[in-house]
């Protein structure tokens, strides 16, 4: 098991759009991160600068990211994009972190 993180950037003001977005995330999107190794996930904001720290347990070689060319993600980074800073294609910009500490 491995752990993942990364930061992207929500829109100002969008709290509350991106976290009832993601209690309703959809269950083909879920089945499909837990199919490709994705075994917990969490999402944290810093609301100062609207940075959003995603982490990961994963069981393979890549996480949420790396999943763009199946067709359930482009569809919800699509309905995403209007409230984050995304690229030409609609994913995220999504900075990876370097783990620095770990404790079990
Ligand atoms: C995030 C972003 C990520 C996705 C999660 C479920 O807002 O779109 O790429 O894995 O939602």
């Amino acid at each position: 098991m491995q752990r993942l993180a990364f930061k992207m950037k929500l829109n100002k003001g969008q709290k509350e759009t991106y976290k009832k977005r993601h209690d309703e995330l959809w269950p083909e999107l879920k089945k499909l991160l837990k199919e490709n190794g994705v075994s917990e996930y969490s999402i944290f904001l810093d609301e100062e600068t609207s940075t959003l720290f995603a982490f990961q347990k994963i069981s393979g070689n890549g996480g949420s990211q790396d999943l763009s060319s199946n067709p359930i993600v482009k569809k919800w980074w699509d309905f995403m994009s209007d409230i984050m800073e995304v690229n030409s294609d609609n994913s995220p910009v999504s900075i990876p972190l370097q783990e620095l500490f770990y404790m079990k």
